[in-house]
């Protein structure tokens, strides 16, 4: 196990030290991007990371039954805490910074606030939420949308992946769901990420707090046809479901463009999936989100009835289902505006979903970005760099110093 006792020296130095020991795990050698799904190999020595590091700082770690950990600085059974993190699960061959970086940042934080002599009247906690990208088990923020009676232990825990697994087996137990005891002992929760768009690139600043996050959500398409011999069977004869799933990537990401709205169809599935078969099934999954509630239920339903109508034309059969739906999220008005004045910080919204906006709606909630160079992010192009990211640690320490006073 790679130990860590905090090093001397500047803050720089420091946070590359501890980045560099989670940089290697689930490191895909031929991407270069990460291959960390919750509760597999990579993630669950994160995790073990994750309580080394809170041992090496005297923070005890408590879960809460959903897969969610949490390393305290302070008595957990206190109340009026303030809860910093973000998650360790990773997209397929996404970036180092998605989430880890709010991680780090904050076990840094701590560091920081210690060599300060800070004390915080109140107690502060450091979480690691669970499948927060959807990567594994397909909703996203299972961890934080357990914890706050979002899903249903029943249905987080049945949602398998890839190879059938459910969640309550990778869990080892079925997640015991929401906690409101756990969330009323909460004042406060502040997720540092990175940035995921070029807004601070072009603000030329190395910090940000969010406003809101953009309403959003996933819905799969299922298109069913007839499956046939790809040599013998005639074009008219055909009832070819990929012809209808091409159709209406196209006519998501037309109906997107004409409302300024962001619509991906980024993973598909087909069955047979040989060369030589017409498919007798396409699933393709949307992701769609819009700066307006109003605009994203507008745009589905463009989609919707653009796939029902070719699929009377292709003589094929498609039906919709809403998988995850996250709704406008506003942060805390007055903590974001205390928090942009506290770092001479902009504020901006952001289309990126996040473990913050689901607690937004239980706990006063906000965002601290750190400047993205590429702006890209859910690919190894992703980055920030290590002045970015220890400007980013200050901002943290001196935001939960100001709300753990
Ligand atoms: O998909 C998202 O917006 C987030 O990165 N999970
Ligand atoms: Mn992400
Ligand atoms: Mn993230």
């Amino acid at each position: 196990m790679l130990t860590h006792t905090v090093e001397e020296g500047p803050l720089l130095n420091r946070f590359r030290t501890l980045w560099d020991e989670i940089a290697p795990i689930g490191r895909d050698p031929g991407s270069g991007g990460y291959l960390r799904f919750a509760l597999t190999e990579p993630e669950l020595r994160l995790r073990e990371w994750f309580r080394e590091q809170a041992r090496l700082r005297g923070m005890p770690v408590t879960t809460d039954g959903n897969g969610n950990l949490f390393a305290w600085w302070g008595d957990p059974d206190a109340g009026d805490a303030v809860l910093t993190g973000s998650h360790f699960d990773s997209v397929p061959h996404g970036g180092a910074y998605d989430g880890p970086l709010g991680i780090v940042s904050a076990l840094l934080a701590v560091d920081e606030l210690r060599a300060a002599g800070v004390a915080p009247a109140r107690p502060l906690v450091v979480g690691a939420f669970v499948e927060e990208e959807g990567g594994r088990f397909g909703v996203p923020c299972l961890g934080s949308r357990l914890l706050t009676g979002q899903i249903t232990p029943d249905r987080a825990g049945a949602l398998r992946d890839a190879a059938g697994v459910s969640f309550a087996e990778a869990l080892g137990d079925r997640p015991t769901g929401a906690d409101p005891a756990l969330l009323s002992r909460l004042a406060a929760f502040v997720e540092l990420h990175v940035e995921q768009g070029r807004a601070l690139v072009d603000q030329d600043a190395p910090v940000a707090v969010a406003s809101a996050i953009w309403p959003h959500g996933r819905w799969r398409f299922d298109f069913t046809g007839e499956g046939n011999h790809a040599g013998t069977t005639r074009m008219a004869d055909r009832r070819d479901p990929m012809l209808t799933y091409a159709f209406t990537v196209l006519a998501a990401n037309k109906e997107a463009r004409l409302r300024d709205a962001h619509a991906t169809v980024g993973r598909v599935a087909v069955e047979p999936n040989a060369t030589n078969a017409i498919p007798s099934r396409v699933t393709g999954w949307l992701d769609a989100r819009a700066a307006e509630p109003d605009t994203l239920t507008g745009l589905v339903e463009a989609v919707r009835t653009k796939a029902a109508e070719r699929a009377r034309r292709d003589g094929t059969e498609v039906t919709l289902t809403e998988e995850s739906a996250t709704p406008l999220v506003a942060f805390d008005g007055g903590l974001a505006d205390r928090l942009a004045g506290l770092l001479d910080a902009p504020v901006l919204p952001t289309g990126a979903g996040h473990d913050a906006g689901v607690l937004a709606a239980h706990v006063p909630t906000a965002m601290i970005f750190v400047r993205n160079p590429t702006g890209v992010s859910h690919s190894p192009a992703e980055s920030a760099t290590d002045a970015d990211c220890a400007a980013g640690v200050t901002a943290l320490a001196r935001v939960l110093e100001e709300l753990t006073r």
